[in-house]
């Protein structure tokens, strides 16, 4: 590294970190790990950036927002990152078409249970694509192809839990690095006891975290006092319970009244497909889309 001396166009650390809204921190492992954004040192030893990283700094944090991984924004040139910003200002005019050729390709994975390719190709459209296409045009799609095929008797129970263990582990590796410790929001995530579709919680673990919202993941199969107990603990702002269609009436009416007494001050939302009467300071947020705009109603 270069020494420079104090007077020239550069910024300290925290400088950089305050005009890139990016935590110190974050800058420093970066560095580590992908050798950007990289400083100058003072005599002292101390670090000092250009002032010219910012726009670039901007860019990266914008797209790591909006899902793709700091690997891939950081490591990406001037001209992708160029590119990538100027597919995101048009995602919601022109939001990305997802061609049926994929979902038939992925299924043709499914078939052959080729775990290394399907995750490639989870990886890949990932980070082209950005974390929300790729839940709401592929992940979900991809998922209903598997319960129809399933449905029709056209593959087995074995492809089913294939497929929904190989998105699953994908999901929950995406998702984990994304969390930052500077989140001041929290959001139980949960489904009662005895469901087990949790792959609905794990894309809104991702959401949750693409809006600085920390959550407190639990899973499938949790009893009621576990999740009163982690929301108190962890002062949640909210609890979000999914529930599938499979689920009893009865139980998840019961279950949701019982979690609400013993939740005081913390908002109750549940999501999925299952239909359960209105019932009075518990919310229901249909579709994951609404997920994520409710997370900004915290
Ligand atoms: C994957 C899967 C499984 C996996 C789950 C693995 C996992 N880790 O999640 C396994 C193999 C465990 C499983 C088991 C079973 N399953 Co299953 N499963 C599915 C499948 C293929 C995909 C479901 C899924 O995750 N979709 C992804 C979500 C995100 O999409 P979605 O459901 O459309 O969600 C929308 C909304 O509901 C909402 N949403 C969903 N979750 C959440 C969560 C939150 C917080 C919010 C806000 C919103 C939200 O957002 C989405 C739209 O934006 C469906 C097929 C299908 N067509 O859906 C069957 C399906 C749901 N399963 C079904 C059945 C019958 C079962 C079993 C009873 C099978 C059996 N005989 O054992 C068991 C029950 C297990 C249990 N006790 O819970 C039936 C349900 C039929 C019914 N009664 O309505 C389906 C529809 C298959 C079918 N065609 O018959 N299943």
């Amino acid at each position: 590294m270069e020494a420079i001396n104090q007077k020239s166009n550069h910024i300290s650390i925290g400088g950089l970190a305050a005009a890139c809204g990016i935590p110190v921190e974050t800058l420093r492992n970066w560095e580590i790990r992908y050798g950007f954004p990289e400083p100058r040192r003072l005599d002292s030893g101390h670090r000092r950036y250009s002032l010219d990283l910012i726009p670039k700094l901007r860019e990266i944090k914008t797209l790591v927002e909006m899902g793709y991984k700091p690997s891939f924004a950081v490591k990406a040139s001037s001209e992708e990152l160029c590119q990538l910003m100027a597919a995101s200002h048009n995602n919601e005019e022109s939001p990305i078409a997802i061609p049926s050729s994929l979902i038939f390709r992925w299924m043709g994975l499914v078939r052959n249970m080729d775990v290394h390719e399907l995750n490639r190709e989870f990886a890949q459209h990932w980070n082209i694509n950005g974390a929300r296409n790729f839940i709401f045009k592929m992940a979900i799609p991809f998922l209903r192809e598997v319960g129809n095929l399933w449905e029709k008797g056209e593959i087995s129970v074995a492809h089913e839990h294939f497929s929904s263990e190989v998105l699953q582990t994908f999901l929950s590796g995406q998702w984990r690095p994304l969390l930052t410790e500077n989140s001041s929001k929290h959001v139980v995530l949960a489904n009662q006891e005895g469901e087990l579709h949790s792959l609905g919680l794990h894309m809104a673990a991702i959401l949750t975290t693409l809006n600085n919202v920390e959550p407190i993941f639990l899973g499938p199969n949790t009893p009621l006092n576990d999740i009163i107990s982690a929301a108190t603990q962890r002062k949640a702002n909210a609890v979000v319970i999914g529930l599938s269609s499979v689920s009893d009436t009865k139980h998840s009416t019961a279950f949701l009244n019982n979690l609400q007494k013993g939740l005081i001050g913390v908002r109750l939302a549940f999501g999925g497909n299952k239909t359960i009467p209105e019932m009075s300071n518990i919310e229901y947020i249909d579709t994951l889309e609404a997920y994520d705009r409710w997370l900004t109603t915290l």
